[in-house]
């Protein structure tokens, strides 16, 4: 009913010189639907509207997804290839002109060429993003491997999923970010949500999640600051960044000690529990209280709440996956279900909050220094061999792996690399560490950028090249549920702007690789490769083509072939995919964080989002709205501690760290732990938090440590602050 009056409505207003482009949101996880409205004088969009008829999001947008159509032709978009002339200029957007692509690409082969003649192959590297279609993301690693020849290719989902990533892999052998469908989440008797602004990140999850609660369920809530969800939560876990190990294992610990471990589904389906339950022994309230700061009595009711439940999910974020033990946390808080048996049936699992729009599916078709499509592995003979077959190349021509994101800047360092295709990406803001960062890119011998706005990383680049934004080109996405879905095109490339895929086709082609690209010259044409190139392996996506798609409300992989409808329920039949067919139930020994709190730097740096800007804010900060709502970063302080530090709501104080300082207005509010203090990070030069942050890396995931490093605020004496004027 409510959704045919909602449909009338939207119809009844429409231009008649409009039509609608059925389509999902450029940025999050989420993939809200939504249609784009786009004139059909002059072919251009000019709005949005949300789409109540899609399943997940049932018209429900965020601030950025209403406003996501006005990057389509907004005036700082790039129109034409930029030259930079004058290399003193690097790291300024000074020194560039307008060039055209045949002159941008003879330059780009030139030099990749002359680079790679003198240094060898892998002198070049690509680091690469995931708001891109699976398309993209698949040509993008074979232009990496096939077309440069280079083992350098990485992506930023190692700052964002990688953790995550590996601690599945361990748990289940598989990595799909969601054992089930978002459609679950309302009806499950518990959420217990970890380390996850889901009302800011994740906003359009929020009816499901408020709907457990009024259904009579809980929310329990795991997080050093009180978020929306937190303060609405029948239990808020308010912890010391950093010591989520210590607080899943005290959960699992608790469980088994009042009798919640389901004995059966342990012995028949999981290996581990025996270790497992010796090393969360010592995890008493009493002792996690010590280590993380929460009450032994808020620990005692989250385990009971959890496992009296008749079905649970365990959801988490980046604030447990970006530490030195993300993957260890991802597979602690995944114990809680495998332990209980809350898992492989609907309205029970785990899920972690993907964060980028293709998040998932950019992870597992070769974007990784590690893997090739289909989640292949680049150690794994066979795997290569059926690339290869693909591919039309040898297993001798395949590169080996390479070495993750952040690793390949310290190889930047040490000149082993000194060329760079950087694509959707803007690690000038978004990666750790960024006197450290910025120094080796504007080291680097050659660097290309494509983007559609020019970044802060583009300005230290040689040639910039205008890619186009998502509304101007087709292709398949995968949402955090694991479910393909399909982008469509609105609007013709503004500009000369050209799509990524097609750039690679051609760049390969003066790089004298055209033959392995040549036949590639739609979007389509490069889907049918893709499912192919996926074909048999753990993400395989072969019958998921558009037409069923478009059909079903989207595929659930893995979806073998034209029969398959897809998966949307994982382990369903209780077999992982470990070569036992059981799911790991990981014994994972608590430690600490790679830099804690001390004399000098008494408190913990944890950074992360506000719900007008998106990631690096590139996008976001150019839309009005959004930016008028949240137009510069600043500092939460717990008001205890501002007393103490003798500071006050709206001055600016000086925050450090052993890396660096920023000069930031202070949010005076109690919704934070005294200990700790948070800054967004969506914010460019002297305004980017990661000046302050540190690169330590999780050993297993390469994930940098973004949730916690310790630091100390000053105030900025009156003097220094009206100079500063
Ligand atoms: N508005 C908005 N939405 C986004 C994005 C965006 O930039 N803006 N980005 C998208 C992307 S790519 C991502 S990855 C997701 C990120 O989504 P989230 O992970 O939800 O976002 P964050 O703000 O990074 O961090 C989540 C929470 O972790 C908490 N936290 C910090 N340290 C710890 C800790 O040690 N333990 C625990 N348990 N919690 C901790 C923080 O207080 C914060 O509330 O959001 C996606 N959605
Ligand atoms: N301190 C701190 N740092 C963090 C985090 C944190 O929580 N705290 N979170 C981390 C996380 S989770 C993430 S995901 C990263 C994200 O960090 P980034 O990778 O820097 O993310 P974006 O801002 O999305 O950068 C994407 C860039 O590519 C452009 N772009 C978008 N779509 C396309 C496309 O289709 N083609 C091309 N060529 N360009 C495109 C955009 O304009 C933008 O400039 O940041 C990480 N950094
Ligand atoms: S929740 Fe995510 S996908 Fe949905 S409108 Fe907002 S940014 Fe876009
Ligand atoms: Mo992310």
């Amino acid at each position: 009913m409510l959704k045919d009056k909602f449909q009338q409505n939207i119809a009844g207003k429409h231009h008649p010189k409009e039509k609608l482009v059925k389509t999902h949101c450029s940025y999050c996880g989420m993939q809200c639907g939504m249609n784009l409205r786009v004139d059909t004088d002059s072919n251009t969009i000019i709005g949005v509207e949300p789409r109540y008829d899609w399943p997940v999001t049932r018209g429900k947008m965020c601030p950025k997804g209403v406003t996501a159509y006005q990057q389509t032709n907004h005036q700082d978009r790039l129109l034409k290839p930029l030259i930079r002339d004058d290399a003193s200029k690097k790291g300024t957007k000074e020194g560039f002109r307008e060039a055209s692509w045949d002159e941008a690409y003879d330059l780009i082969a030139r030099r990749f060429k002359e680079l790679q003649a003198e240094y060898g192959k892998d002198t070049l590297s690509v680091f690469s993003g995931v708001s891109m279609t699976n398309e993209k993301c698949y040509l993008t690693g074979k232009f990496a491997r096939v077309g440069l020849q280079t083992r350098y290719i990485d992506y930023n989902g190692r700052f964002c999923m990688a953790s995550a990533a590996a601690g599945f892999l361990r748990s289940f052998g598989i990595d799909r970010g969601s054992t089930l469908p978002w459609t679950d989440i309302h009806q499950t008797d518990c959420l217990f949500i970890a380390g996850s602004n889901t009302a800011e990140c994740h906003p359009t999850s929020m009816f499901r999640v408020w709907e457990v609660q009024n259904r009579g369920g809980y929310l329990i809530v795991v997080d050093p600051r009180e978020t929306p969800i937190a303060r609405r939560a029948d239990v808020h876990l308010d912890l010391r960044p950093g010591t989520d190990l210590a607080l899943a294992n005290c959960m699992v610990n608790l469980l088994i000690q009042n009798g919640h471990a389901d004995h059966e589904y342990i012995a028949n389906y999981t290996s581990g529990f025996e270790e497992t339950q010796e090393i969360v022994k010592v995890f008493t309230p009493e002792y996690t209280s010590e280590i993380t700061g929460v009450a032994p009595e808020k620990l005692i009711r989250a385990a009971e709440i959890f496992g009296k439940a008749p079905n649970a999910i365990v959801m988490f974020a980046r604030g447990i996956e970006q530490q030195v033990k993300g993957a260890d946390n991802v597979s602690a808080y995944t114990n809680m279900c495998l332990v209980t048996g809350k898992i492989g049936r609907p309205k029970s699992g785990v899920a972690t909050l993907t964060g980028q729009g293709n998040g998932q599916g950019g992870r597992e078709h070769g974007q990784k220094s590690d893997l090739l499509p289909g989640y292949r592995k680049l150690t794994n003979p066979k795997h290569v061999q059926e690339v290869c077959e693909v591919w039309g190349i040898t297993p001798e021509e395949m590169p080996l792996p390479g070495v993750s994101a952040f690793e390949m800047f310290e190889l930047m360092e040490q000149k082993t690399i000194r060329g760079m295709y950087l694509l959707c990406s803007n690690p000038a803001v978004s990666a750790p560490h960024l006197n450290y960062v910025r120094s080796v890119l504007k080291d680097l011998d050659f660097m290309v950028c494509a983007d559609f706005f020019l970044s802060e990383s583009a300005e230290f680049a040689d040639v910039v090249l205008p890619s186009v934004t998502w509304s101007e080109d087709e292709g398949t996405v995968t949402n955090l549920e694991g479910r393909i879905i399909k982008i469509n095109k609105a609007q013709e490339p503004l500009g000369e702007s050209k799509p990524d895929w097609l750039i690679h086709v051609e760049l390969a082609e003066r790089l004298g690789r055209g033959d392995y690209f040549r036949h590639l010259q739609t979007a389509s044409q490069v889907a049918d490769e893709f499912r192919l190139a996926s074909k048999g392996g753990y993400a395989d996506y072969y019958g998921a083509t558009w037409d069923k798609i478009d059909r079903q409300d989207g595929v659930f992989w893995p979806c073998k072939d034209e029969a398959d409808t897809g998966t949307p329920y994982m382990f369903e039949d209780h077999k992982y995919f470990h070569p036992d067919g059981r799911a790991k139930i990981c014994a994972l020994p608590y430690r600490p964080s790679a830099e804690e709190p001390c004399e000098e730097y008494p408190l913990r740096l944890t950074t992360g989002r506000v719900v007008y800007h998106y990631l690096s804010g590139n996008q976001t900060r150019r839309i009005p709205f959004l930016r008028d709502m949240c137009p510069e970063p600043y500092v939460e302080v717990h008001p205890e501690t501002a007393q103490q530090y003798g500071i006050a709501h709206d001055e600016v104080v000086r925050l450090f760290t052993r890396r660096g300082e920023c000069f930031y207005k202070v949010k005076v509010i109690e919704a934070i732990r005294k200990d700790t203090v948070f800054v967004p990070y969506h914010y460019g030069y002297e305004q980017s938090v990661n000046l302050l942050t540190i690169a330590a890396l999780d050993p297993m995931s390469r994930m940098p440590e973004f949730k916690v490093c310790a630091a100390q605020i000053t105030k900025v004496p009156a003097a220094a602050k009206e100079a500063a004027r």
